[in-house]
């Protein structure tokens, strides 16, 4: 008797197991996140891409964590920061493009220990994040400008590196992958980015990912390959775009992955890290809406500040994120744990739903009263200003609603209609 083929025990091994439905529903239920950029580069002032667009030689650059000491670095600050601006996780990079880790790293020696702070800034983030109830979650790059195993085609590596060793890299990035969800235990989940570099290499994903929910079953994974989300990922990011946009030129291959969780990435200004020439600042209102219309996409917004490089997050954005933090603390119960409302997004604004209630978010003027709704979910019990809890005049007809839009204020994120329905 031919005994029935088996799958070879390391295939098996590779097969991942995503994180529970729950760990995911509560990343969605967060809908706000702090995103840190910040490394060595933060020195230079000009951004995380420096290294490349400044063509500054991987023997220059690595000079800069000599220099690297950031003294007014407060994890406390930080993380009160985002608490006061309503945020409910922070994802900050633990190695960026240029390679350099800002954690304590035995599978690489360019880590914040070669530098003189020789602290662990990441260790001191998640001890305060556990203690104020903030999940962390660490981006990490796949690209890496100076690793001769990754081998770079670029002259800033000083000319292209004759070999690479790909199974070294892969093994490379497993190790310090490893180090960030023991060594961090609480740690939430892994970022990734930079994918695209290498569209021409086998990534091991199955590997990469089973190894990080093998050590942590509910750490979620998002990969920003500007694609469908892939098997093992547990949510989909979209960089510099709502769902559905493609104004960053990166979203055209991402068709919305209804499934899972969903996330939007943008900056306080046009950076992502520390820019000293970028004043671009986003308003209270730029920022509030951009949170309203991604939880009217089914999506979190993660708002990117770049911290200098002593370790302060400059006040031009602290300042917003306060004002934001403001808005929350009275507006919060029509974006926290709520999914995209029963009419998608609107010309005039978009819908959220929670428990029974259905909140009309109106960003800007429909130019039309009263405003026709369709298609309500269910028998509706009552409608309301939010806050005011004042009744708002609505007639209801036979497909759908007819709201009376009157006095209502022109600050473009206050005017939601709360809808109750029995
Ligand atoms: O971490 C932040 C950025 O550094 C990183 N993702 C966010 C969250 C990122 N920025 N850009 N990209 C990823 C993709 C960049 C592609 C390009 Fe280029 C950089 C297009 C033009 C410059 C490299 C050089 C690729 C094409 C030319």
């Amino acid at each position: 008797l031919a005994l029935l083929p088996v799958r070879p025990l390391h295939a098996q091994q590779a097969v991942t197991e995503p994180a529970s439905q729950a760990a995911r529903d509560n990343f969605s239920d967060m809908r706000f996140g702090l995103f840190i950029h910040w490394g060595v580069y933060s020195l230079l002032g000009d951004g995380e891409w420096v290294m490349y667009f400044k063509k500054i030689p991987y023997s220059s650059y690595s000079r800069l964590p000599d220099a690297f000491y950031p003294h007014h670095f407060d994890a406390k600050a930080w993380v009160k920061m985002a608490k006061d601006a309503g945020m409910k996780y922070i994802t900050i990079t633990a190695r960026h493009h240029d390679g350099f880790s800002i954690f304590n790293s035995k599978a690489s020696a360019y880590n914040i220990m070669a530098t003189p702070y020789h602290t662990d800034p990441l260790a001191e983030l998640a001890k305060v994040c556990k203690q104020e109830g903030i999940k962390l979650f660490f981006y990490y790059s796949l690209l890496d400008w100076g690793r001769e195993d990754y081998a770079y085609g670029s002259p800033i590596v000083n000319g292209k590196p004759s070999k690479g060793d790909w199974d070294h890299y892969i093994a490379f990035m497993k190790a310090q992958l490893t180090e960030l969800l023991t060594n961090y235990p609480d740690i939430a989940g892994i970022w990734f980015d930079g994918e695209w570099d290498r569209p021409d290499v086998n990534w091991h994903f199955d590997e990469i990912y089973a190894l990080i929910h093998k050590l942590k079953p509910n750490a979620l994974i998002g990969n920003n390959h500007h694609h469908a989300a892939r098997a093992g990922e547990d949510f989909q990011m979209f960089e510099r775009d709502l769902p559905g946009e493609n104004k960053s030129g990166f979203s055209g291959d991402a068709s919305i992955s209804a499934a899972l969780p969903l996330e939007t990435c943008e900056t306080m200004n046009n950076s992502w890290g520390f820019t000293i020439t970028d004043n671009h600042y986003k308003s209270v209102r730029q920022v509030i809406q951009l949170l309203v219309n991604a939880a009217g996409r089914n999506a979190n917004l993660l708002l990117n500040v770049g911290p200098m490089a002593n370790g302060v997050i400059q006040p031009e954005f602290a300042d917003t994120l306060t004002a934001a933090g403001k808005w929350l603390a009275r507006y919060g119960s029509s974006i926290y744990g709520t999914r995209q409302g029963f009419l998608p997004p609107q010309s005039w604004g978009v819908t959220t739903a929670r428990a029974g209630h259905q909140y009309v978010h109106i960003l800007q003027n429909p130019g039309v009263n009263p405003l026709f709704l369709p298609g309500l979910p269910g028998k509706l019990r009552k409608a309301v200003t939010y806050g005011t809890e004042l009744p708002v005049k609505y007639t209801l007809v036979d497909k759908g609603i007819l709201l009376y839009l009157d006095g209502f204020g022109n600050a473009g994120y206050d005017n939601i209609i709360d809808l109750t329905f029995e």
